[in-house]
């Protein structure tokens, strides 16, 4: 029986690991991270998405095993992070080469390495490629190398892993296809073959495209302000047109992806992005652009204290836990570098105190501000948007349906 070992159990390796092994295929799961390995042994999860508690029950029936150390198997799935490096905003490749190293250790012959993280396109040749030659291995006999970036969405992870469709890169058809058929054993969607570059750049380029898609909504949001029109009412029209599919403002772009990789794009090709570069810019701005917001309604209701304020949602987005980026976190770090201490923040779903003056009760949140600024359209906050409705509001992601709200 095929061995997989899939390195890197975060956000992306956990449920990819426990759907193999809900699939039939034996999967050790390997985190350096001992808390993670330990947490997970005792059968606790360290981050909530829909679906993955019945999937983690369904893969540990089917033997799943965690263990900090890499073991001999036949596939390896590598899920580690790729950061970007702030300065030169290229792909920091660090964690992937020494994930390979660590594979290499311990693979016998014959094995494949399939990387899933993100990567910028090049990555795997410039990197990867030369520490397996090290070696004295040959890459397609000794060992097989494969790019099979992912394309999950938090919040929809169990559902997308088995629906969306997928990329594999590969430099034979051969391995490629006998690579689709491990994924096939839980993708019921159709699983492009391409080679690796093919496959690293459609993947920085998918999340590059939404960046500068969510880009155009956010200009036209600061348009339509500086005219006092209303822009979703702009949106709703516009979109009905047949090729016209404007996306939504909001206070941000964050998350681990789309506000990642259009950097490496301009990191590598600095000459050639001036469109992906404003779009990254114009999301970038949007804390910022809140933060007036705030201001103009603070002077317009004589509010002078800024322990007044209170933000609404600390994620990245919408029901999920997940504060990687989010916009809350970089206006914070704006207010911060105005030196305004104070405001208050709540977040049903971020349960450990991660910022000052974060509350841990929605009530004491709502009974400590004046004005509630809506960062994240969680469930939560539309479940009970009644609460607040005798606050002045400023709603960010146009999830109320109260008239005095104020919004982007
Ligand atoms: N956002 C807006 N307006 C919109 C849509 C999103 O402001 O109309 C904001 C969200 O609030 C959030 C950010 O953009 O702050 C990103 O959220 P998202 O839901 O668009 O995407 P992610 O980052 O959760 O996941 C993306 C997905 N990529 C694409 O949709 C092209 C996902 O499929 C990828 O797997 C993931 O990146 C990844 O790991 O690369």
């Amino acid at each position: 029986m095929l061995t997989l070992n899939v390195i890197g159990l975060g956000y992306i390796g956990l449920p990819t690991a426990l759907m193999f092994a809900k699939n039939g295929i034996k999967v050790i799961g390997t985190d350096y991270n001992s808390e993670i390995i330990e947490s997970l042994k005792k059968g606790e999860l360290f981050f909530q998405e829909d679906g993955l508690e019945e999937l983690f029950d369904e893969a540990c029936l089917n033997g799943i095993e965690f263990s900090k150390e890499y073991v001999k198997a036949d596939t390896y799935i590598l899920a580690v992070p790729t950061p970007y490096i702030e300065e030169s905003k290229k792909l920091d490749p660090q964690y992937v080469i020494s994930a390979v190293k660590s594979v290499l250790d311990v693979c016998d012959k014959g094995s494949s390495i399939i990387i899933e993280s993100t990567v910028s396109p090049g990555t795997i040749d410039k990197h990867i490629r030369p520490e397996i030659e090290k070696r004295g291995y040959t890459i397609g006999i000794d060992v097989h190398l494969i790019h099979a970036p992912e394309r999950i969405i938090p919040g929809n992870m169990i559902y997308e892993l088995v629906h969306n469709s997928r990329t594999i890169g590969s430099d034979s058809l051969e391995v490629g296809e006998r690579i689709k058929k491990l994924y096939s054993s839980f993708c019921k969607s159709e699983i492009l073959l391409t080679n690796i570059r093919s496959a690293e750049m459609s993947k920085v380029i998918e999340n590059t495209y939404r960046d500068v898609n969510i880009a155009f909504a956010n200009e036209l949001a600061k348009i339509c302000r500086a005219d006092d029109i209303d822009v979703y009412e702009i949106i709703r029209i516009a979109n009905k047109h047949p090729r016209v599919n404007i996306l939504q403002p909001g206070p941000g772009v964050g998350g681990h992806c789309i506000s990642v990789d259009p950097w490496f794009l301009v990191g590598d090709y600095p000459d050639l992005t001036n469109l992906i570069l404003t779009a990254r810019k114009i999301n970038d701005s949007m804390p910022e652009h809140v933060l007036g917001r705030v201001r103009n309604i603070m002077r317009e209701n004589n509010i002078r204290d800024i322990s007044k304020v209170g933000l609404y949602g600390l994620s990245y987005k919408e029901n999920v836990d997940d504060t990687r980026e989010s916009p809350t976190l970089q206006l914070l770090e704006r207010l911060d570098e105005h030196l305004a201490f104070g405001v208050k923040v709540y977040d049903p779903l971020v349960v450990e105190p991660i910022v000052e003056n974060q509350l841990m009760n929605f009530e004491d949140f709502v009974n400590e501000v004046e004005i509630i600024v809506i960062m994240v359209g969680h469930d939560h906050i539309k479940e009970n948007i009644n609460l607040i409705k005798e606050k002045l509001i400023l709603d960010t992601k146009n999830i109320s349906a109260i008239k005095s709200a104020y919004k982007l």
